[in-house]
């Protein structure tokens, strides 16, 4: 092993400011990505420790981090008495009554696993549950995927979303010769810091076009048509978040021969399988569609929004390779990055899956109440886009029954977010996006009259 490589890691605090130093010139602070992450990594960069520390602290001089733009959104929301108020921030479901899911079939398989005494609860190996990791790849790839059949896929299992994203992303900064990855603009707000942090270079590509609110394909074919060969590029799988707006499978299939004929590394980011849709399969299809070529990609994915487990923390890394030889090798070059992250991951919620997938009545009850929960995302839209309507608030909102998936990019400034917050009580990122998977028939009067009056009043 590379002894460069070693040493940064083991003395990571210069190499981590290092790190920040490289995303804080990556993030443009006037794009919505970007939100409040600027002035976050300038504060940590800025801080410099000091030899005699003021109020007998060695850690005097840290200096207080702003909350994160997504999660913060609920630190705020949690403070604030008000009555009516609504959580739109974190992409979390809720039901009807506005309360969180725990999905049946959940239920049912935790009882099975609390029944049987032979479940015990030892270390899992390093790369996680094998049934978790088989039954995941066959989630993502299709049960007939000739990827799998020939034994090219390598499946670790991960700490949800990102912890698949972090060791794909470490993974590649050690192993690949590309350390380019180009995220969407924008994108979760999320991917720069997990990707700078794993030691790859962050950079951009059109993706939404605002004066449209669709796909800038012509921006996005151009940026990724003059990145160099062989970059790796991060696509959403489906229900693209923030701004709610997927490739149609035509451009997909543009997108796929673009990035072949260049030799880019597709890396999809998959954390909304069976939400945008309703249909487990169909949100898969772009994955499907770099695999059955024949070529190589990663894929993160997770079940906090599918399965509802949002707090277990479950989910899987797959790196499909050309050959059976090389993936095996892949995946002993994961297990060196895992061990000294996390060692090995938890049991528990891998076990729910694995249970799910792997028993045919229950991935039926599955498929149901994945379905209720998309269908509901769906009406909600439906009803806040008539509200407007009835309203008379100015501006086309069709967007919000175009837009697919858990989150409606509103288009709404800043400001009258803040206005919608302070007056309304409405917590939602800055950047205008809304969780619809948070609102219900109850709150959609409040929040429709919140919009009419931020946008009248700021317009
Ligand atoms: N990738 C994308 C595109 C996401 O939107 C999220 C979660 C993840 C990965 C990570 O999810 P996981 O680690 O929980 O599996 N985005 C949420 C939550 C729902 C968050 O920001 O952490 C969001 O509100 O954007």
């Amino acid at each position: 092993m590379n002894t460069n490589f070693q040493a940064q890691h083991l003395f990571n605090s210069s190499s981590t400011d290092r790190r920040l130093g490289v995303l804080a010139k990556h993030i443009d602070p006037t794009s919505s990505m970007a939100n409040t992450d600027h002035s976050s990594s300038t504060a940590i960069i800025s801080a410099s420790p000091t030899s005699h520390p003021a109020g007998g602290s060695v850690f005097s001089h840290v200096v207080q981090a702003p909350e994160d733009p997504i999660l913060g959104v609920t630190v705020a929301y949690n403070k604030d008495p008000s009555p009516v108020k609504l959580n739109l921030g974190v992409g979390a479901y809720r039901t009807e009554e506005g309360k969180p899911l725990v999905l049946n079939v959940v239920r049912h398989a935790e009882q099975q696993l609390v029944n049987d005494r032979s479940r015990v609860k030892e270390y899992l190996p390093i790369v996680g549950l094998a049934d978790f990791n088989k039954l995941s790849a066959k989630l993502i790839l299709g049960a007939d995927s000739p990827a799998i059949r020939e034994n090219r896929v390598t499946t670790v299992q991960c700490l949800s979303g990102t912890g698949s994203l972090r060791v794909g992303g470490e993974f590649l900064a050690r192993h690949y010769h590309e350390r380019s990855i180009y995220i969407p603009l924008p994108t979760w707000g999320n991917h720069p810091k997990v990707f700078t942090l794993a030691g790859l270079s962050v950079k951009t590509y059109r993706y939404y076009d605002p004066k449209t609110r669709g796909l800038d394909f012509q921006g996005l074919l151009e940026d990724l048509g003059s990145a160099p060969s062989g970059a790796v590029v991060l696509l959403h799988a489906c229900a693209h978040n923030p701004t709610g707006v997927d490739p149609t499978p035509q451009q997909w299939e543009q997108i796929r021969q673009l990035m072949r004929s260049k030799a880019l590394l597709p890396f999809f980011d998959s954390a909304y399988q069976g939400f945008a849709s309703g249909s487990l399969d169909t949100d898969a299809q772009s994955v499907r569609m770099f695999v059955a070529d024949g070529g190589e990609c990663l894929v993160a994915q997770s079940y906090a929004k599918n399965m509802g487990l949002y707090g277990e923390r479950v989910g899987a890394l797959s790196i499909v390779c050309r050959a059976a030889d090389v993936a095996s090798r892949v995946e002993s070059q994961l297990k060196l990055v895992i061990r000294p992250m996390y060692s090995n991951p938890p049991i528990h919620g891998a076990s729910i899956v694995a249970t799910i997938l792997k028993d045919r009545n229950l991935f039926h009850e599955w498929t149901i109440e994945l379905k209720a929960m998309a269908e509901r995302i769906i009406s909600m839209r439906k009803q806040l886009f008539d509200a407007l309507r009835t309203r008379g608030t100015p501006g086309d909102w069709s967007h919000i029954i175009k837009q697919i998936g858990m989150f409606t990019f509103t288009g709404l400034n800043k400001e009258q977010v803040a206005f919608m917050t302070k007056e309304y009580h409405i917590y939602m990122t800055s950047d205008g996006r809304i969780s619809m998977a948070g609102l219900s028939s109850r709150t959609v009067p409040h929040l429709a009259d919140a919009i009419h009056a931020a946008v009248t009043r700021f317009s």
